[in-house]
């Protein structure tokens, strides 16, 4: 993960870092955190999860228990760490189900997971449960050739809990590692899509009730704060597991990382950065937070 933030990230933060810096050389006061305000709310972090940072830091100051720079510099590691809601545990899941809006990056990150697992050697197959468009059918069908993954596909038009259906049989009866539905792009506003998302997951459960299944939500990362909203109506009908960031590689600001963390309350699993099969990494919250202070 290191290799992959010092290369691809480090713009992500850069300026942010960089001025936190030349704070983190003087003692601290309440100018500092103002000046930690302003920055991370430039980086997009949003205002609730700054002000419960910033409260912390200033109740911290208060106590007297941060008087030099480098005090603040951990402190400010610490709470942006516990912002990021925990370590997600990928450990034993065996049935992925990625959901989002439109061109959020649902199948391109399909099937970079694919590849993903098939390098631990894993036995994996997708259902192409966006039966809406052809060309998404395709579209997965190229990552399955890429991949040398088996796909179960059903009609157009067909009700994609049936394709779920096919898929979960195969699943049992071939005896595969890792099962990837890619569902098609929905807005969080349409009740009757959610509703059917809702019920996907439902198929999935009752065919496969033993099985470990996560939700896992693409958000394009360049959608800044109107992705929380997005993230919170997702949650409410088909309860998430991780959340998978992704066009990383086409924003500045990443602070959305842990706004949508903390106001959620769901791990960031993997971040995307950009459209070749490699282009995907597990997310560590210290390792992250540790790189962003690195200079
Ligand atoms: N730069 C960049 N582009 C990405 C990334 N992930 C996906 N894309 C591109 O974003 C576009 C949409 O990606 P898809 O994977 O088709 O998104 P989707 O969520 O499946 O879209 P729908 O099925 O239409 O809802 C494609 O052109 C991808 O190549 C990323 O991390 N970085
Ligand atoms: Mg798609």
């Amino acid at each position: 993960m290191l290799t992959f933030l010092t290369n691809n990230l480090k713009k992500l933060y850069s300026s942010l870092s960089s001025k936190l810096h030349a704070l983190f050389a003087t003692k601290p006061d309440e100018q500092t955190l103002k000046k930690i305000e302003t920055l991370l709310l430039e980086a997009d972090t949003g205002i609730t999860t700054t002000t419960t940072i910033i409260e912390k830091l200033s109740q911290a100051i208060s106590k007297n228990d941060l008087t030099e720079g480098h005090q603040i510099k951990t402190a400010l590691q610490e709470q942006l760490v516990a912002r990021l809601a925990g370590t997600y545990n990928p450990n034993g899941v065996q049935v992925y189900m990625l959901v989002g809006i439109n061109g959020s990056g649902k199948t391109t990150t399909a099937g970079k997971l694919a590849h993903l697992f098939k390098k631990q050697g894993k036995k994996v197959l997708f259902v192409a449960a966006d039966t809406f468009r052809a060309a998404a059918v395709e579209q997965l069908k190229q990552w399955a050739n890429v991949t040398q993954t088996p796909l179960i596909m059903g009609k157009p038009g067909q009700d994609p809990s049936s394709v779920i259906f096919q898929g979960c049989q195969a699943y049992k009866d071939e005896q595969y590692d890792i099962l990837i539905i890619d569902t098609a792009g929905r807005l969080q506003t349409k009740a009757n899509l959610m509703a059917e998302l809702a019920k996907m997951s439902r198929i999935v459960e009752k065919q496969l009730p033993h099985a470990t299944i996560h939700r896992l939500l693409t958000i394009d990362a360049m959608l800044g704060q109107n992705s929380l909203q997005q993230a919170r109506l997702f949650h409410e009908s088909t309860n998430l597991h991780g959340i998978i960031l992704t066009k990383i590689d086409g924003t500045g600001k990443g602070g959305i990382i842990f706004s949508i963390a903390h106001e959620l309350g769901i791990p960031i699993a993997y971040l995307s950065c950009g459209e070749k099969i490699d282009d995907l990494v597990s997310f560590d919250p210290t390792a992250f937070v540790d790189t962003l202070f690195q200079s």
